[in-house]
């Protein structure tokens, strides 16, 4: 489908964009720039359907101008009554067959496309991920690999990676708009999907169905990267000494706060520990996995990845994602203390791969 539409495409998706990113800062969160295989077939259905209906509303703007001007009451025909008309076979024929021809042009390369985008057959021989969707937040895990890991989400550039999505809570969707289509995540079944980055680069990821106050903060990342950064990526991870000592004594320190304040309740600094599978019930992980969270991108997601945003998220959660499941979890800590963490966290640097590899 890459080529059927080449100019038009290029035209569209420049005059869309320039109106588009007139109005908004971030880059590589825009389904009219695709740069994945599922955005692409997204963009094509768009421009197929948008080509079709433009088409129709000329037709019937140009009929509805002829027949205003044509058919105007003129001077001296106050009284005259047009030949009244009743059923016309040929015309009936016209509006209905029109219509059909239209539909089926749009339905057939849409359900095609649908189809195209759920099939799984070649999952086996592909990267697969467990991706589990919980208010507020993405939790990955590498299927195979032993690798878990939250809202930054590895994937190699030019491979598909199948996502296999469950909920944790309520409905939340799945939605990187560069990269692929968008997909309901449910608490009751798995759902599918592949996506594909053909470059390098840091792709926003948001959830698009509405899940609680902070539905508009659970923004994630793909973060694609070349096929050998990726297997890097991988061992790196794999080979994370959870018994590492901290570089500093503020970072020591830091780690014997985070044992000490119920952190551990929630969150994982291995990246293969737990045995939780991810599964429909409420079963956890109860909190984002922090094994490479000084490799971060976002803090919570969202915030500038930093020792200050890091300190007042720690501090006071509730002030930056209202109605999150941290909030009220753990002993109230002093900003000494709160820095401390700080330190520890972003310390958990366990590989050269992190988001600027991508180019963020
Ligand atoms: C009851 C479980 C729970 C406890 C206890 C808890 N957290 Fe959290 N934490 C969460 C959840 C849930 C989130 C995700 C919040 C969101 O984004 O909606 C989170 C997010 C975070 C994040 C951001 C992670 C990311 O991926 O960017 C950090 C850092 C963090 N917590 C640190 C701590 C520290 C430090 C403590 C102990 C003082 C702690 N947490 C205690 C559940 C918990
Ligand atoms: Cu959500």
């Amino acid at each position: 489908m890459r080529g059927w539409m080449g100019k038009t495409k290029v035209f569209f998706v420049f005059t869309l964009l320039a109106l588009f990113l007139a109005g908004c800062g971030i880059e590589n969160l825009t389904a009219l720039e695709p740069k994945g295989y599922g955005a692409e077939k997204s963009m094509d259905l768009i421009i197929l359907t948008t080509l079709i209906m433009t088409g129709v509303f000329v037709v019937v703007m140009v009929i509805y101008v002829i027949t205003l001007v044509r058919f105007r009451r003129k001077k001296g025909q106050e009284d005259y009554v047009p030949k009244q008309v009743e059923g016309n076979h040929k015309l009936e024929v016209i509006w209905t067959v029109i219509p059909i021809i239209l539909v089926l042009v749009i339905a057939v390369p849409t359900v095609l496309a649908t189809f195209d985008l759920a099939d799984d057959s070649k999952a086996d021989e592909l990267i697969n991920v467990n991706v589990k969707g919980n208010q507020y937040w993405w939790h990955f895990e590498y299927a195979g690999e032993e690798i878990q890991t939250s809202q930054d989400l590895y994937i190699p550039t030019g491979e598909r990676v199948y996502l296999h999505m469950l909920s944790s809570d309520v409905i939340h969707s799945f939605w990187v708009p560069s990269i692929s289509g968008k997909m309901d995540v449910n608490a009751e079944n798995v759902n599918t999907m592949y996506i594909e980055a053909y470059d390098e680069g840091v792709y926003w990821g948001k959830c698009a169905e509405l899940c609680g106050p902070s539905h508009s903060l659970m923004d994630f990342k793909v973060i694609a990267v070349s096929p050998e950064e990726y297997d890097e990526w991988v061992n790196d991870m794999q080979n994370v000494d959870a018994d590492a000592e901290p570089e500093n004594a503020v970072a020591q320190e830091g780690q014997e706060l985070f044992e000490a304040n119920n952190c551990m309740n929630c969150h994982a600094t291995d990246s293969a520990a737990s045995g939780i599978e991810a599964g429909p019930q409420n079963n956890g992980p109860f909190g984002p996995n922090l094994t490479n969270f000084g490799d971060r991108s976002r803090v919570a997601g969202i915030l500038e990845h930093n020792k200050e945003n890091l300190v007042d998220w720690i501090m006071d959660p509730e002030s930056i994602k209202p109605g999150n499941k941290m909030t009220g979890q753990y002993p109230d800590l002093s900003q000494d203390e709160a820095e401390s963490i700080a330190e520890y966290l972003l310390q958990l640097q366990p590989s050269e791969i992190t988001p600027e590899s991508a180019g963020d």
